[in-house]
């Protein structure tokens, strides 16, 4: 196979070479004695030489360029695993191969043993990595800061159908793609007061300092000399935290009390923050990085120019959601208090660098802080918010004279029994772009969420739809795929030019191509069928139709609208209705917040209506249904491959854009969707007759529930309804009385066009010479949903760089 990448020179000969070098000089073994962690790691260290040597020429063209750099902030990453990456990408996969085998190395065995970094929960963390993979591969000059959570996303299990968390110790055995950096500590204050300076400026006395030390992963990019790197902060003590005195007492927790307490800041991401403890620990979670990020920022910028006025030209700050919108008020400190600068000046600066980035419509997913809390752990910050807000408030009064609804509307603060910070309304006011994440999202945010802000600065708000990496999502997930589609287009341009795909459009109509694409799919779901065995105990039939619903738990998803079409099935089968009914595997795969209560249930009864389809030999041929646990980047490498038909069916307003529906098209998976997120701008490129398009749009549903929705009438009029809500009743009373009484999230109201969009593509899938056809049309439109488009998209509207020509 020939791809446009870079080919490293280097002979399986040199490699294996190079890999017992790694294991004597970096693990002290020798082939004989090592164990497998041993070879594992010095493979990864053999593969990750490759990309030190394009990231020094990077950094070196960068130092000497010094270009406008785009910093991207974000609370999580989903890395998903470096190893299959970086072979990849650094051009040592067929060498790697050979060398392992002539060491008589089991490659397989040492890729079980790459564990993938779980430092995100979902989508916005899983794009966040598409982005900065899609960055280095246009060489835009650019680094990612997070945190380096010790515990990121908790392992899922089940048992009797429940989630069960478990710690996710990601580093246990160490982790060899990362380099630690611990001379550029920085420190992190907490608490304290603040003192007058001059004018605006002040000092803030901190009461408490961490440490934050660095340690970051190469980035590399596909086909391109650059790599960019990733850079994540762990919190430490400092070392005279641990006290002698208590311990030499046998006071040992006393003794290690304030390491714990400072180390507790990157032990997890999300701390439950139903309790005070918990809230102020995201806070501090979302204040270290910033603090961090920013001081290694103007670090970096110092290394090359010196005047502050230059510093929105040579810095972008992206801010990913609100986790790290303090980044604005600790800018406004730094510049002002620090730095000396006049706050019109410090402004206008801080304004220029910021971007963010909105990933909802969820109101109760903007985020918000008590004042009070603030006070306590951020006082100066705070002091610095409420004069943002100030000035922002007169500019308000200006435009709107009189109207103090609208200044209570856009009030950075909002006020109440108690007075809260809304972040959202922080990065609005401080940033120069604000964008949502797919067309329709954009324009909702405009014209309901932050409809305020869009009328004073309609100028500020962009959409960027999201986009996915091809190398994670086609090459990697999916080799057979992106061989064949190689084949038929000449070459591997496409992987870095996903348009190209379109050219696969002719293929649709060659009887031969779709014979070799449907065998492709079934070779995939042979794969899943056997994992699935594996982990689950279930067997998926792999010529079944593979329907696939892969994401977080969430009400407003409607995992539970796809439950009520199996028990539908269910019942049709089992009385012998089997007119519209064929073979299917329902795969489901997603994890739930820890304390989100009812979409655990929503799980619960997932997994019990999973074990009364299975266990009955009259409903097996026809339906199978598997709950493949711990879903991961990893997890959906796997099944996304396999997949036939993408379930997409949240209520529509609420998805603010989805991206496991550009993975799964991009894959040849028809989707089953409602008229929400980014499944709008799906259906328009891959056409109406190659996507099942049911329910309510977003109008439709505003005047449902402007009439006043009443689930039960649904459940009336509809016999086959009530009989799957009845059966609901049976196993989960509360659900089925949600359902009934108050929904929500209108599924109800979606079921009968669901079920009857579910017989369309049951028709459809008996034709399969149409369904490959269809599935063709989808992977050849599809190229617009690639994260490189969504970076120039970003490049030319928001962020304005130009790449970086870095010379072999
Ligand atoms: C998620 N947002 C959205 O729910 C998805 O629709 C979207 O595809 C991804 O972001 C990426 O843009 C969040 O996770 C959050 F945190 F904003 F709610």
């Amino acid at each position: 196979m020939t791809y446009a990448t870079t080919h490293s020179g280097t002979t399986p000969g040199d490699f294996g070479r190079e890999l017992l070098s790694n294991l004597y000089y970096q693990r002290g073994t020798t082939l004989e004695s090592a164990s497998a962690q041993d070879a594992y790691h010095s493979l990864a260290l053999t593969v990750r030489n490759r990309l030190v040597d394009r990231y020094i020429r990077t950094a070196a063209a960068h130092y000497q360029e010094n270009p406008r750099f785009i910093y991207y902030l974000s609370a999580e990453y989903m890395l998903g695993r470096q190893l299959d990456q970086n072979l990849l990408y650094s051009g040592t996969q067929e060498c790697a191969h050979s060398a392992l085998a002539a060491l008589g190395l089991s490659g397989d065995e040492l890729d079980a043993l790459d564990v993938e970094p779980g430092l995100g929960n979902g989508g916005l963390g899983r794009l966040a990595a598409c982005l900065l993979d899609a960055m280095a591969t246009q060489d835009i000059p650019a680094v990612g800061y997070g945190i380096r959570y010790d515990y990121g996303i908790f392992q899922q299990e089940f048992q009797d159908g429940a989630q069960v968390e478990h710690p996710d110790d990601w580093t246990f055995y160490g982790n060899p793609w990362e380099f630690h950096a611990s001379d550029d500590q920085q420190k992190v204050g907490f608490y304290g007061h603040t003192e007058a300076l001059d004018g605006v400026r002040r000092k803030w006395v901190p009461g408490e300092i961490v440490l934050g030390e660095p340690s970051h992963m190469l980035v590399p990019g596909y086909g391109t000399t650059t790599v960019n790197i990733i850079r994540l902060w762990k919190a430490r003590a400092s070392p005279q935290s641990f006290n002698l005195s208590h311990f030499g007492a046998g006071q040992y927790g006393e003794a290690v009390e304030e390491i714990v307490r400072s180390e507790n800041i990157s032990k997890v991401l999300y701390p439950d923050d139903s309790t005070e403890l918990g809230r102020e620990l995201r806070l501090k979670q979302q204040h270290f990085l910033v603090t961090c990020a920013l001081r290694d920022i103007v670090r970096r910028f110092r290394l090359c120019n010196s005047d502050w006025d230059h510093f929105a030209d040579k810095v972008v700050i992206q801010l990913n959601d609100t986790h790290p919108v303090m980044a604005i008020a600790e800018l406004m400190r730094m510049l002002v208090d620090e730095e000396g600068l006049d706050w019109d000046r410090a402004w206008s600066i801080t304004r220029r660098t910021f971007a963010y980035t909105c990933h909802t419509l969820l109101p109760e997913a903007l985020e918000t802080w008590p004042v009070e809390l603030m006070r306590r752990l951020l006082p100066r910050h705070l002091e610095i918010i409420f004069l943002i807000n100030h000035l922002f408030l007169q500019e308000v009064a200006d435009r709107y004279p009189g109207d103090d609804a609208k200044l209570r509307e856009l009030s950075i603060i909002a006020e109440g029994a108690e007075q809260r910070v809304r972040m959202a309304h922080l990065a609005v006011v401080g940033s120069s772009a604000v964008n949502g994440v797919a067309e329709l999202h954009s324009r909702l945010l405009a014209a309901t969420t932050l409809h305020g802000f869009a009328n004073l600065w309609p100028g500020r708000f962009h959409n960027v739809t999201n986009g996915v990496s091809p190398r994670r999502f086609v090459r990697l997930a999916n080799p057979r795929l992106a061989e064949l589609i190689t084949e038929r287009l000449g070459d591997g341009g496409w992987l870095t030019d996903l348009d190209q795909l379109s050219r696969l459009e002719p293929a649709a109509a060659d009887p031969e191509f779709r014979r070799r694409w449907r065998e492709v799919k079934r070779l995939n779901r042979e794969d899943l069928a056997e994992q699935t065995l594996a982990t689950t105990g279930v067997v998926l039939d792999p010529d079944a139709l593979c329907d696939v619903m892969i994401k977080r738990f969430h009400e407003y998803k409607r995992q539970l609208l796809r439950v009520l079409h199996v028990v539908t099935l269910y019942h049709r089968i089992r009385r012998g209705e089997v007119a519209d009914v064929v073979p299917r595997s329902i795969v489901f795969g997603g994890k739930a917040a820890p304390g989100y209560y009812v979409a655990k249930r929503i799980m619960k009864l997932a997994n019990r209506v999973a074990e009364v389809v299975n266990a009955d030999p009259a409903v097996s041929p026809y339906l199978k249904m598997v709950f493949l646990p711990d879903y991961n980047v990893s997890r959906a490498q796997l099944i996304i491959p396999a997949a036939d038909l993408s379930e997409q069916i949240s209520l529509a307003g609420k998805e603010a854009s989805g991206t496991s529906n550009m993975k799964l098209a991009l894959n040849g998976a028809l989707t089953i969707g409602t008229l929400d997120g980014a499944n709008v701008e799906i259906r328009d490129r891959v056409g109406g007759e190659n996507f099942f398009l049911f329910g309510l749009d977003t109008a439709e549903v505003a005047a449902l529930r402007g009439r006043g929705y009443r689930p039960r009438d649904h459940y009336e009029r509809d016999a086959e309804l009530r009989e799957v809500v009845d059966a609901v009743a049976g196993w989960d009373g509360e659900l089925a009385d949600d359902l009934m009484h108050r929904d929500e999230y209108l599924t109800l109201a979606d079921f009968r066009a669901y079920v009857d969009c579910q017989d369309r593509v049951a028709r459809a899938w008996r034709d399969p010479e149409d369904w490959t056809r269809m599935s063709i049309l989808n992977t050849a439109r599809s190229g617009f949903f690639s994260a490189d488009r969504t970076v120039r998209d970003y490049c030319r509207d928001i962020w304005h760089v130009t790449p970086v020509y870095v010379p072999r």
